[in-house]
């Protein structure tokens, strides 16, 4: 039965890491206070987020599903026999394409799926196994570096890592390159990496993009204070912060703000967190770093692993990259 073929481990917070110091570390810093952005990720920001994959301006999902229709069982003859692992894996859209092409070559399917957000990744799953009867489900409930540190060894010959959506772009350079350093780490030589990547672009596009008519990225953005409302025991006022994304093109990055529309003293009391936020005061909550494929091909060389080849749209908007540990 279903059941059988799922299960899942929750990960979060420890004794030496205890959740919410993540929180207390961005909303102490000065002069700009920020928040991590997987904290947009309950089961409301989820369900926002899958609406704003369908947005007209937010071409991102759709350019990056085109290209694993086309690509999926190609990537799937390169790598060969694999288990798949996905960081991050939201809806079952985008790996329902991978999956559809791996359970041609093999019997048996492992997917691990790996986010933070526990009901998305339970309702994605259920669904999925109801339509591969050769899949078996492992997921993991928590970061993406926490989830890294707690893979089991694989039960196919190889992996292929899935890092789709372009949530590549919410790590600084310097996150990027340790986040590469972990995957050298953590993967098995042979292992693949796949990547979908958001490219540089019009500047119009993407802000556009950021910036819908339907406000559905407003809501989206302020709902993470929502979130730490309910989390953290919080008295954040969502609805008195603005949205704001700007292109910053020297970072070549989306950064995405909450300006404070008044003075307020904000309280997190399971945290222990009080804060003052000035009227006009800005909280930035996201970067979506955007790619050259050249700079990015070197990276990841630099950090170890092997480029095998990318995949691009006509209009070069997105990419998927596939590597070899
Ligand atoms: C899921 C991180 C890739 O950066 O485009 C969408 C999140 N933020 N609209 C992105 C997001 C605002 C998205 N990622």
């Amino acid at each position: 039965s279903v059941g059988d073929r799922l299960h899942l481990t929750y990960l979060s917070g420890s004794k030496t890491d205890p959740a919410g110091q993540d929180v207390i570390a961005g909303l102490s810093c000065s002069p700009q206070k920020y928040l991590p952005s997987y904290y947009f990720y309950d089961a409301v920001g989820s369900r926002l987020f899958e609406q704003i994959t369908d947005l007209p301006e937010y071409y991102l999902t759709r350019t990056e599903l085109a290209l694993l229709s086309q690509h999926a069982k190609e990537i799937a003859t390169l790598t060969g026999i694999c288990e798949l692992i996905e960081l991050g894996s939201g809806s079952d859209r985008k790996i329902r394409y991978l999956l559809s092409a791996y359970a041609q070559l093999q019997p048996q399917l492992v997917y691990r799926p790996i986010d933070v957000s526990g009901s998305m990744l339970k309702t994605s799953a259920i669904a999925l196994l109801k339509d591969y009867p050769q899949l078996w489900i492992n997921g993991l409930v928590g970061t993406y570096d926490i989830g890294l540190e707690h893979l089991p060894p694989p039960l196919a010959p190889r992996r292929l890592l899935c890092f789709l959506g372009s949530t590549l772009g919410n790590l600084s350079p310097v996150e990027c390159q340790r986040f590469f350093s972990q995957l050298y780490r953590v993967l098995n030589v042979g292992d693949y990496l796949l990547l979908g990547v958001d490219l540089v672009k019009d500047t119009k596009i993407l802000l556009a993009a950021y910036n819908d008519a339907q406000g559905i990225t407003a809501a989206f953005n302020r709902n993470i204070l929502s979130h730490l409302n309910w989390r953290f025991q919080g008295n954040f006022e969502p609805l008195a912060f603005d949205h704001r994304a700007i292109y910053n093109p020297v970072a070549q990055q989306i950064e995405m703000y909450l300006d404070s529309q008044n003075t307020q003293t904000v309280t997190l009391t399971a945290l222990e967190l009080t804060c003052d936020i000035a009227a006009g005061e800005s909280i930035l909550t996201e970067i979506s770093r955007k790619f050259w494929l050249d700079s990015l091909r070197s990276d990841l060389v630099a950090a170890g692993l092997t480029w095998v080849r990318a995949f691009t749209d006509p209009n070069h908007w997105f990419a998927l990259c596939l590597c070899c540990r």
